[in-house]
């Protein structure tokens, strides 16, 4: 057997990373999943856990590993890892803030012009044909409308940043308002929605704003209100929206995320008031790159005993 430090991949990992992580450990790639036995075999050696912004690190999986030491996860949210468990054990979570932020920003204006000006269905217009029947509907102006940020972390101050280049007329919701940050603050998503044409979502997954966006704030948001979410899909209640979408109490959404994916309702993707993206925000060559290093190097400084460049505060 090699002495190398044995870790366990929960997710599905770019090549990037796999290839670092193995040239320096053994990875146990999701074998807790695809084979108990083996997993109950090496589970007494793991030292590290490796896990995405989706992966589930409950706290039933963390007891099973009593030597593990850090939890490395490659992604900004960290709401699928028992963070308290872990902690409770000692064990650091790590995660990639930052080198996340231009993407998902850059993706929420993306979705909001998209579904502002219907750029996808504009496409298919094209492409189907139809341009030769007459033209397009006309659609809604994004310049200087009325932006709404459920969350002004590092990201929602991206996306507000952004949206000053379209002389938009910027307000935010957070738990409270934060010190530095110019835009107008609303005390809860429901003030905020009844106050601006588009709700862009980006705010942590976890219990906290669990089903946050229900039919009270869609409601609120109106019928010429538009929802962007770049956040979790859990923090959206994702029947509500669908009912808001079908009964026109809000006049369409952008979503990267969904509660259960890659399940997306079927009801949702056949509607023609929606743009639909598969989970992105972070997905560009260059940024997951950026963040498969910042994973690793959480790993390989937690083991050569140096400080962790990202750590998880409790
Ligand atoms: C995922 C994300 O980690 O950073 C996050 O929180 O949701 C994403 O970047 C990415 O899709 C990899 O699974």
């Amino acid at each position: 057997m090699s002495d190398k430090i044995e870790v366990l991949a929960v997710a599905a990992l770019m090549p990037f990373l796999m290839e670092k992580l193995r040239a320096e450990y053994t990875v146990h790639d999701r074998i807790h999943v695809s084979d108990p036995d083996a997993f109950a075999t090496v589970a007494p050696r793991i030292r590290g856990v490796v896990a995405n912004g989706e992966a589930k690190v409950p706290r039933e999986l963390i007891g099973k590993l009593p030597a593990l030491e850090v939890i490395s996860v490659f992604g900004v949210g960290y709401d699928g890892v028992d963070v308290a468990a872990a902690h409770e054990r000692g064990v650091p979570v790590t995660n990639t803030p930052e080198v996340l932020n231009d993407d998902v920003a850059d993706l929420a204006i993306g979705l909001l012009l998209s579904i502002a000006r219907r750029i996808p269905q504009a496409d298919k217009f094209v492409r189907n044909g139809s341009w030769l029947n007459g033209p397009i509907s006309l659609a809604r102006k994004a310049t200087g409308a009325r932006l709404g940020i459920v969350g002004i972390g590092r990201i929602g101050q991206a996306i507000a940043h952004r949206a000053q280049a379209f002389r938009m007329d910027i307000a935010y919701t957070a738990r409270s308002p934060r010190a530095g940050v110019p835009y107008t603050y609303y005390p809860n998503a429901e003030a905020l929605a009844a106050a601006v044409d588009f709700l862009v979502v980006i705010t942590p997954g976890g219990a906290a704003t669990r089903g946050m966006i229900d039919a009270k704030v869609l409601k609120a948001l109106g019928p010429q209100g538009y929802l962007i979410n770049v956040a979790r899909g859990t923090v959206i209640d994702q029947p509500a929206l669908i009912a808001a979408l079908q009964a026109g109490d809000i006049a369409g959404a952008a979503l990267d995320v969904f509660v259960d994916e890659p399940n997306v309702p079927a009801v949702l993707r056949e509607m023609d008031n929606v743009v639909l993206t598969p989970h992105i925000g972070s997905g560009t060559r260059q940024t997951r790159e950026a963040m498969g290093q910042l994973t690793f190097d959480n790993l390989r400084a937690h083991f050569a005993g140096e400080p962790l460049l990202t750590p998880v505060a409790s």
